[in-house]
């Protein structure tokens, strides 16, 4: 008798480590605690962003006052792009990461436990994480359009 399992495919979300945190030394540490999870980093790469993809990575926000500060910000120093795969890992990351403001982020996730509030323009919270599917499929083309 065989059994029928379907397996659902395994999701990717693409994560950012913002300039802030490549900054701060603390790539390893968040690369860490994408692993201890049990997630898998299918690609990484350090690079510096173009002035061209973080206007099409934040395109939704164009217009609001802190988009440019915000695109400003981003290419301050290099970023870790990284593609991660695993059950669920874009909601899953996201709880992660915690939320957007760092002082409100609870404690245990990555913004409450490391990211604080600069009292800035932009919320220098140290790591994005893709929204949805729609998002993720998006995001991962423009940062790594070689990968399959
Ligand atoms: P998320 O990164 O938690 O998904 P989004 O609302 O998608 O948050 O915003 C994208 C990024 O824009 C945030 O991570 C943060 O750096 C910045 N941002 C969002 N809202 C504000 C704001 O009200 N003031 C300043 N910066 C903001």
């Amino acid at each position: 008798m065989t059994e029928n399992v379907t397996e659902e495919p395994t999701e990717r979300t693409l994560v950012l480590v913002k300039p802030d945190g490549v900054r701060r030394g603390l790539s390893g540490e968040i690369l860490r605690r994408i692993e201890a999870k049990g997630y898998v980093l299918r690609a990484v790469q350090l690079l510096d962003a173009t002035t061209d993809v973080l206007h099409r990575h934040y395109a939704e926000h164009e217009g609001k006052p802190f988009f440019e500060p915000l695109v400003e910000f981003m290419m301050s120093g290099p970023v870790l792009a990284a593609v991660v795969e695993g059950e669920d890992v874009i909601k899953g990351f996201r709880s992660l990461a915690g939320a957007t403001n760092p002082t409100e982020a609870a404690p245990g996730t990555i913004r409450g436990d490391l990211g604080r509030d600069w009292g800035l323009k932009v919320q220098q919270n140290l790591v994005h994480g893709s929204d949805s599917p729609e998002s993720a499929a998006r995001e991962i083309g423009l940062w790594f359009p070689g990968l399959a």
